[in-house]
């Protein structure tokens, strides 16, 4: 089974149609704040806030105007210790990871550049420059800058052509009980919305993450190679173990093979734990893992949703750290693209049991998942059915709510041909993209 493939734009949800002004007064709204990254005031002192992670510094490019009197608020957001030198000798202590520290840079006539002084640190990436223009202004790679995000007027406007919705029809298990996959974590420029392109942070090029799918008992085998500038980890929620055994982090270039056993059915989360996981996160490292339970019944198909944010930060650049902290997501989507299955629906047959799992990655938002049409006649989360098949007497599920960082299934049947909307019932959240539909035809 798989999600149509048609050019064709089918009716929108007349929920989301009535919604767009909404919507679109939502996004100016979601961007018309103050950000919590400060431009360099036109005033005589400029102050920047300077976030230090592993290995980066945001922004990493500051412009001010010439003569202008500049002030660095540098606050170490890692989880290690780092400071901040600049190339005429003012530098920080070195801070300790939560603290910060008043960098007076004085009276800028000159370009200067900064880097944390731990040793590897600079190499691997802990850089800033500060660039002396006519305009006062702060850009970054790192997708913090203000006033400069790579916003869509309309999240629910056509993708360009050549897209397609992400795949989310769930493949069968493999054969066998050990699955052997081997993932290169890389940076990626992709089209997040339409017209927002963003660098994205994926496990294997992609967000989500591949969809892993096995038995109870069965194996998995995962060589991770780590292609980005920055070190990553697996975190499988399914695992047990202290999480410096088992979720190993994985440097700039190596290679490290995770290997667990799915000791328990559910719908489980994966995702970087590499602090800070907010933004690893929400940059994209998450994805779905799926163990059977065991006696599921046979089903006319089966898709698997994962509901995430999007924060968007300038263009080709990664997601915006200040809207992820204030918790302002720009959209809500699932599988990574807002309002992906109004362009091309999912598909099921009248008549027919389908069933739907869904994972909520966050990295805030939980889901009400919600079928408008279709009652749901057997619910499972967190590995225990709310609602067993076979048993309508006893009740049905209107939503399935999903916190971030659990998941589950749901089944249900679409009675009579049509189109019908699927959606968290979050309505905000729904109007940001985390709505789509499913095409029931004989
Ligand atoms: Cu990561």
């Amino acid at each position: 089974m798989r999600s149509t493939r048609s050019g064709s734009r089918v009716p929108v949800a007349a929920g989301v149609l009535l919604g767009v002004a909404i919507l679109v007064a939502a996004v100016l709204y979601a961007n018309s704040g103050t950000q919590p990254h400060a431009r360099v005031a036109a005033g005589p002192a400029g102050t920047v806030t300077v976030w230090l992670t592993e290995m980066r510094v945001t922004p990493n490019s500051i412009t001010v105007t010439k003569g202008q009197h500049v002030v660095l608020r540098v606050v170490n957001e890692g989880t290690m210790r780092h400071d901040l030198r600049l190339s005429d000798g003012k530098q920080t202590a070195l801070l300790a990871p939560g603290s910060s520290a008043v960098l007076d840079v004085g009276t800028v006539t000159a370009p200067l550049s900064g880097w944390c002084t731990v040793a590897g640190h600079r190499m691997a990436g802990m850089t800033m420059a500060i660039t002396v223009g006519p305009q006062a202004e702060h850009r970054t790679g790192d997708g913090a800058a203000a006033g400069k995000d790579a916003v869509s007027p309309d999240l629910a406007a056509a993708p360009g052509a050549g897209w397609h919705a992400p795949e989310a029809a769930l493949e069968p298990v493999p054969p066998g009980t050990v699955h052997r996959l081997s993932w290169r974590m890389r940076d990626v420029v992709s089209e997040v919305a339409p017209g927002v392109r963003q660098q994205v942070w994926t496990f294997d090029g992609g967000v989500p993450g591949p969809v892993l799918h096995g038995r109870v008992g069965d194996t998995f085998v995962i060589t991770v190679r780590n292609d980005t500038a920055m070190t990553h980890n697996l975190d499988l929620h399914v695992e047990s173990g202290p999480p410096a055994d088992v979720m190993t982090p994985v440097a700039p270039g190596g290679t490290h093979t995770y290997r667990f056993r799915a000791r328990y059915a559910g719908a489980w989360l994966y995702h970087c734990g590499t602090m800070p996981m907010l933004q690893h996160m929400a940059n994209g490292m998450y994805g779905a893992l799926i163990v059977d339970p065991p006696n599921l019944a046979a089903v006319a198909g089966q898709y698997v949703l994962v509901g995430s944010e999007l924060f968007f930060g300038p263009d080709g650049a990664s997601g915006d750290y200040a809207k992820m902290r204030a918790d302002r997501p720009d959209a809500v989507v699932f599988n990574g693209y807002p309002f992906a299955y109004q362009h091309q629906p999912l598909t099921a047959p009248v008549g027919e049991r389908i069933r739907i799992w869904v994972v909520a990655a966050g990295p805030d938002r939980g889901l009400a998942f919600h079928v408008v049409g279709a009652p749901f006649t057997a619910a499972y989360l967190g590995g225990a059915y709310l609602v067993r098949p076979g048993e309508p007497a006893r009740g049905a599920a209107q939503t399935l709510t999903v916190a971030p960082g659990d998941g589950g299934f749901v089944e249900f049947t679409l009675d009579r041909a049509g189109t019908y909307p699927f959606l968290s019932h979050d309505m905000a959240d729904a109007e940001l993209g985390a709505s789509g539909s499913i095409t029931a035809t004989d």
